[in-house]
């Protein structure tokens, strides 16, 4: 399988992250895609390619306007306060407050996020712009004919809504991807989310739209974040109504409780008829994941790409979380391998 990786990801580096109550050093870290990387030059997945250059207008098919343009502009913004220390928010426009966008980047940071987990460092325009460039460059690689293509992207983006940021999440990959394939011409895309968390961002860009599929297997948010998203009842609105599905999984669920949301999820992208499929790969899933609570287990992750695979889609891969960095790149290239296997 084709990847497309760009080292623009070095770029952003956050220092550290609110979590548990206290500052602890950023678990998205730049050694994340390395590792991967590493295991897929080392089991020779196939050729590497670095991203090319689309410009914003596909970001913005997905995201607001005024959205890119406080990304765009926010670490000059905090600079010119004299600051030079990553920028996180600490005040956010929850029930009743006004939906008014400030004039301040104290304020608009606030405004344009959902929690202090995604710091904005110097570097981080350029790296998220680039990841967004890895996963455009994913899909045209697909549009061209491939079966599969891996999209390394980082920083992740299944949490970044159409106007915020949050979980790591900047720009959203996979949904800005998966828009571009409608744009050339598909009717019909399925997004299936393997991440531990629920995609909360890509479920909102799409949630009243019928020719986006989003089916998500993550941690039951009664008890896991992203806590305000993920629920079994979110079924989708308007004409959107029936295209979105929630498999909410309790705490402690291994592949032999997981593998029947994954395939319940199949069962509805089958069903659905999509034109090609977009994968938000997290691995995060992991038994050992430092932040997570499920307990798959690496060959599992073999299992998943070969189930993935019989869905006969066209499948780009695009690189969401997954934490426990020794294995994160065993367990992301053997989905990757399981996909490949079914496709001979
Ligand atoms: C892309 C992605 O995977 N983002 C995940 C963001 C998760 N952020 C907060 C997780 C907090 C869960 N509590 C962890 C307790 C560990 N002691
Ligand atoms: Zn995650």
């Amino acid at each position: 399988m084709l990847t497309i990786y760009s080292d623009d990801h070095h770029l952003h580096h956050g220092a550290a992250e609110l979590i548990d109550g206290t500052f602890k050093p950023c678990f998205e870290m730049p050694s994340r895609a390395d590792m991967v990387l590493a295991r897929a030059k080392a089991v020779d997945l196939g050729p590497i390619a670095a991203p090319r250059e689309f410009g914003l207008d596909p970001v913005r098919r997905v995201h607001s306007e005024g959205f890119v343009r406080f990304l765009q502009n926010a670490w000059s913004d905090w600079t010119a306060l004299g600051r030079s220390h990553d920028m996180l928010p600490m005040t956010w426009p929850v029930r009743r407050l006004r939906d008014v966008e400030p004039d301040t980047i104290d304020g608009k940071l606030g405004y344009y996020s959902f929690d202090a987990g995604a710091p904005i460092t110097a570097g981080t325009w350029k790296a998220i712009t680039a990841s967004a460039n890895v996963a455009l460059t994913g899909q045209a690689e697909l549009a061209k004919g491939a079966r599969g293509v891996f999209s390394l992207c980082r920083p992740p983006g299944h949490h970044a809504a159409a106007d915020y940021i949050g979980g790591y999440c900047y720009l959203n990959n996979a949904a800005i991807a998966a828009q571009a394939m409608l744009d050339q011409g598909a009717s019909r895309v399925a997004i299936l989310d393997v991440d531990y968390h629920h995609g909360n961002g890509t479920q909102d860009i799409f949630y009243d739209r019928g020719d986006v599929l989003f089916t998500s297997i993550h941690g039951d948010p009664r008890f896991e974040y992203p806590y305000f998203l993920g629920f079994a009842d979110e079924k989708g609105v308007g004409v959107g109504d029936g295209f979105n599905f929630n498999y909410p999984l309790a705490a402690g669920s291994d592949w032999s409780v997981w593998s029947l949301a994954l395939a319940a999820a199949c069962r509805q992208i089958a069903a659905y008829g999509a034109d090609a499929l977009v994968v938000s790969l997290g691995v995060d899933t992991f038994k050992e994941d430092p932040i997570s609570q499920f307990k798959l287990d690496s060959p599992d992750y073999t299992r998943m790409g070969e189930i993935i695979g019989r869905l006969g889609l066209q499948t780009l891969f695009v690189m969401e979380g997954g934490y426990a960095v020794e294995e994160i790149g065993i367990n992301a290239i053997n989905v990757l391998q399981g996909f490949d296997s079914t496709q001979r």
